[in-house]
């Protein structure tokens, strides 16, 4: 979107549901009435539903078009993000932060995309990315801390989701050990966290934390391998939220989680504790009961044998018997 178009749309979210003439804007922005529905030409092309109104001007409707303005709208003070870049399109929201830190990326940026093509999970595990129908987006932090010193992030973003989600549409989604948000016993978000240290330094100086998170894709549109384990926030009803005061508010909630005891929430939204869990170490298959969640997130497990393990990373399932 051009700077024209972006300043047409705020003029149009600046009057708060009433509607503006295209001479009101073109006064106000010192452009042509032509530019003007130019723009607003451009902003339907994108998505944005825009009303015609007989002698009153145009009139922005709710429209569910991630936009980086809108977003910025509902940071509260806490949220230290300072850039937001909209993709229409890329790979993966991961390599584009990735890029930007190459290219000396210095303060907190989000990176957002309506439409990725590889995805990834932990592992290097495709992430389901279906176009305009998720929330696919990474925030790269440039910190200078040691690796002790580094929060857990992928607990804290974990709460964060889920606090969003619940302040905003009042669903409360759980947690599965240690990075899958999950709604009625299906996985919505996935969490993925990667840090890069200095070698000389041994200073921890990029950070990429990434969310995808299902909000409007129907049940029937997962693909047939994740179909059981995979639902949206929205699965089959219409959505109450727009993804832009979602987005904004899982990262306002993360900046002001920060500096609190996140772990205690992390754990109040357990999936796991007190379930049978299983899982594989060193090549062998464990049984036993999540106990509990360490300050430091690890989860620990009191195998059937009744010694205790702790686990620090990888994957658990949960199981029946
Ligand atoms: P994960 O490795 O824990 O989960 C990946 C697994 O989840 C897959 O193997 C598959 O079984 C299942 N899965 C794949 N797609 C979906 C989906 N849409 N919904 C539910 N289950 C699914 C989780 O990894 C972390 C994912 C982070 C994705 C974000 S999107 C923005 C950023 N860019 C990027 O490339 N990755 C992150």
């Amino acid at each position: 979107m051009n700077q024209t178009t972006q300043n047409v749309y705020l003029a149009l979210l600046n009057q708060k549901e009433k509607a503006i003439s295209g001479e009101k804007i073109a006064e106000m922005l010192g452009l042509s009435r032509a530019a003007i529905w130019k723009s607003i030409q451009e902003l339907k092309r994108e998505g944005y539903q825009i009303e015609s109104i007989k002698g009153h001007g145009y009139l922005l409707k709710t429209s569910d078009v991630i936009n980086s303005e809108a977003i910025k709208g509902d940071f509260t003070k806490d949220n230290q993000i300072e850039n937001i870049f909209v993709l229409e399109e890329t790979t993966s929201t991961q390599e584009e932060a990735k890029h930007a830190f190459a290219q000396n990326l210095t303060n907190h940026s989000l990176f957002i995309t309506k439409s990725q093509t590889i995805g990834r999970g932990r592992f290097n595990r495709a992430y389901y990315s279906e176009e305009n129908k998720g929330i696919y987006m990474s925030l790269a932090i440039k910190p200078e801390i040691t690796f002790q010193e580094m929060p857990q992030y992928t607990i804290l973003t974990a709460v964060a989701v889920v606090e969003a989600i619940k302040k905003l549409t009042h669903i409360q989604t759980q947690i599965k050990w240690v990075n899958d948000i999950f709604l009625d016993g299906k996985k919505i978000a996935g969490i993925l966290s990667e840090a890069t240290a200095n070698m000389e330094t041994g200073q921890i100086n990029q950070i990429i934390i990434g969310i995808g998170l299902n909000f409007s894709i129907q049940q029937t549109q997962f693909p047939k391998e994740i179909q059981n384990k995979a639902t949206s926030l929205f699965a089959d009803s219409t959505p109450t939220i727009t993804k832009n005061q979602l987005i904004a508010e899982i990262w306002n909630q993360f900046f002001s989680l920060i500096s609190t005891d996140f772990i205690s929430k992390y754990k109040e939204y357990s999936l796991v504790l007190g379930r049978n869990v299983s899982f594989t170490k060193n090549g062998q298959e464990f049984f036993g009961q999540a106990i509990d969640i360490t300050t430091t997130g690890e989860l620990v497990v009191q195998l059937d044998s009744k010694d205790t393990m702790t686990l620090s990373s990888g994957e658990i399932s949960l199981t029946k018997y």
